[in-house]
């Protein structure tokens, strides 16, 4: 079975939205950092097993396109795939292929891929490889 490994959200301001998930909920803050191939800034939440991710765009990209498109809010969901080419492999045999033809670095040092919107009819998921 898949386990969830975080939740996307996009905003505008980590500075602005970071006090109601830190102060008013009591997450605590595990990491942060800006991935530059993304044109992002994200912060990462701890959440039981899982983590929420704040995502603010620095540049041009798909969170800057999104907040533009849609506003702030839910981005994507992301599960742990212990072997992500695997599972790439069996998600592309399965009739649901990832964006990606290889896995690529993601923040925190993990390889990921995602899955357009169209295959679950709404929600970008993506994959991350931690172990
Ligand atoms: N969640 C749900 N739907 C989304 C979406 C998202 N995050 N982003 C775009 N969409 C929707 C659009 O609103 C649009 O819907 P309609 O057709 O109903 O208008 C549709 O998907 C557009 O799809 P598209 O034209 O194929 O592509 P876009 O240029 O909007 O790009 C996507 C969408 C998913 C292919 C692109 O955002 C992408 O490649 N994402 C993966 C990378 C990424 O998101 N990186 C940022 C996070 C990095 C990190 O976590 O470190």
């Amino acid at each position: 079975m898949m386990k969830l490994d975080h939740v996307g959200i996009a905003v505008s301001s980590i500075a602005e939205t970071l006090p109601f998930y830190k102060e008013k909920l009591g997450l605590a803050l595990k990491h942060e950092e800006s991935v530059p191939s993304q044109n992002v800034r994200v912060v990462f939440l701890e959440a039981g097993e899982s983590s929420i991710e704040l995502l603010e765009p620095t540049g041009d990209g798909a969170v800057a396109k999104f907040l533009k498109e849609r506003g702030p809010g839910l981005h994507h969901v992301a599960f742990a795939a212990p072997d992500i080419r695997a599972e790439m492999e069996r998600l592309s045999r399965a009739g649901a292929p990832p964006l990606e033809k290889e896995p690529r670095l993601g923040s925190r040092g993990h390889q990921v891929c995602f899955l357009h919107p169209k295959h679950s009819k709404g929600t970008l998921v993506e994959l991350v490889e931690n172990g």
